[in-house]
């Protein structure tokens, strides 16, 4: 059976963490894969994550199931930071989840469920993993433009037009801060005309919410969510905690549905539950609960969100610093968080590689975050010699 299996091309991605590694030069820069570093070029875990896991170590006392929706605490810990006072109470349904990764793909399930084969209506350049999820469950994909490499930001336009072309019964997924990967997210007038043509149109929202906090600050990064819940009756959001908690590889996410009424919350929260049981049975605990200690203890949640505040600070000073350094890098200081997509061509990208020991994927996607007050000056003269 196995011998039908034909050889698959490797996360474009994740295997640039592997080239980076094995390149012996000093100096060398890595702008690839999405984890903050600091100047130090250290992904450290948070202090308040080093404080709760000390308190979980010490109070926990047993490590016995929980159930396929993970740990409840967590879940509702984490539902103020989503929905702030927008909360649609009893309309709530959800669960823990593995990563944003699992969100996305229980949420693409749950649609495929309700409507097999459905539209979702999907910005490009996007994620390089959205596409696979949707096309696993089944989901057909309409591509529409969401970025200008021009400009730099978002084609507002287009998106308008795209959305608006949309029927009811279709699904738009869209990401809600520091745009991976362009950093090109909407304002919040664009928000408002996304929300009032999915409002009009009757299309689901699936919200992709990985970078909370990394953008303006956890309460301006949530406002997509909040302003697309005045207008929808109902909504998916993938939440990921692995970048906002320095999380990664403990796989931390949860997925929120809003349905329209209590009752259609509680049926669709009894297929997310079945759902989870036919993939992962229950997710992996310790970046949950380790998490709910600091949202459940001010003290924690004051020093989560000081550091949070510092990773924001660090990703808005470099890329003023690029736009300093070079003003056609000036664009790069109007977006968020960690990610931008120069117009690099795959040979470009070779070259930084070969010649400069500069590590991106082939999209020519950055990770600003790689980049420190040392290194900067080095990486803007090495991306315009190639360009
Ligand atoms: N969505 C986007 C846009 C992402 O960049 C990521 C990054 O990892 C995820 C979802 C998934 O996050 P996680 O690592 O928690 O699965
Ligand atoms: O886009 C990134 O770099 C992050 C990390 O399969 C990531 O979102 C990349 C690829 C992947 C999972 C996570």
């Amino acid at each position: 059976t196995l011998d039908a299996l034909t050889l698959q091309p490797p996360d474009p991605l994740l295997s640039v963490i592997g080239a980076f590694r094995a390149d012996p030069r000093p100096g060398k820069i890595d702008v690839g894969v999405g984890v903050f570093r600091t100047e130090a070029g250290e992904t450290p875990v948070f202090r308040s994550m080093k404080a709760a896991e000390a308190v979980l170590l010490e109070t926990q006392r047993t490590k016995a199931y929980l159930g396929p929706e993970g740990d409840i605490g967590f879940f509702e810990a984490l539902r103020p930071v989503v929905f702030g006072a927008a909360d649609p109470g009893a309309r709530v349904f959800g669960l823990q989840t593995p990563g944003g990764t699992g969100a996305l793909r229980l949420a693409a399930e749950l649609i495929a469920l309700a409507r097999p084969g459905a539209r979702v209506f999907l910005g490009t350049p996007t994620w390089p993993n959205h596409p696979p999820i949707l096309k696993k469950t089944g989901l057909q994909q309409i591509p529409y433009r969401h970025f200008d490499p021009q400009t730099q930001a978002v084609c507002a336009d287009q998106v308008f037009e795209a959305l608006d072309s949309a029927q009811a019964g279709d699904v738009a997924l869209l990401q809600v801060c520091c745009h991976n990967p362009t950093g090109a997210d909407f304002n919040l007038e664009q928000w408002r005309e996304i929300a009032r043509i999915l409002g009009r149109r009757g299309v689901l929202p699936l919200l992709d919410l990985a970078y909370q906090g990394l953008a303006e600050g956890l309460e301006a990064d949530a406002a997509g969510v909040r302003i697309v819940l005045e207008q929808v009756p109902a909504a998916l959001i993938a939440y990921s905690c692995d970048k906002n908690f320095g999380l990664y590889r403990e796989r931390t996410g949860a997925l929120f549905g809003v349905a329209a009424t209590g009752e259609a919350a509680r049926i669709a929260h009894s297929n997310v539950l079945a759902l989870a049981r036919a993939a992962w049975s229950m997710p992996p605990d310790h970046g949950a609960a380790a998490a709910r200690i600091i949202l459940e203890d001010p003290a924690l949640a004051a020093d989560w969100r000081a550091e949070l505040a510092e990773m924001r600070d660090r990703i808005v000073s470099m890329r003023e610093l690029l736009g300093m350094i070079d003003p056609a890098f000036a664009p790069l200081a109007r977006q968020h968080g960690m990610f931008s997509t120069l117009p690099l061509s795959p040979d470009q990208v070779r070259r930084l590689r070969e010649e400069f020991a500069i590590y991106m994927p082939n999209s020519g996607r950055i990770n600003v975050a790689g980049l420190t007050r040392g290194n900067v000056e080095a990486f803007v003269r090495a991306v315009r010699s190639v360009m």
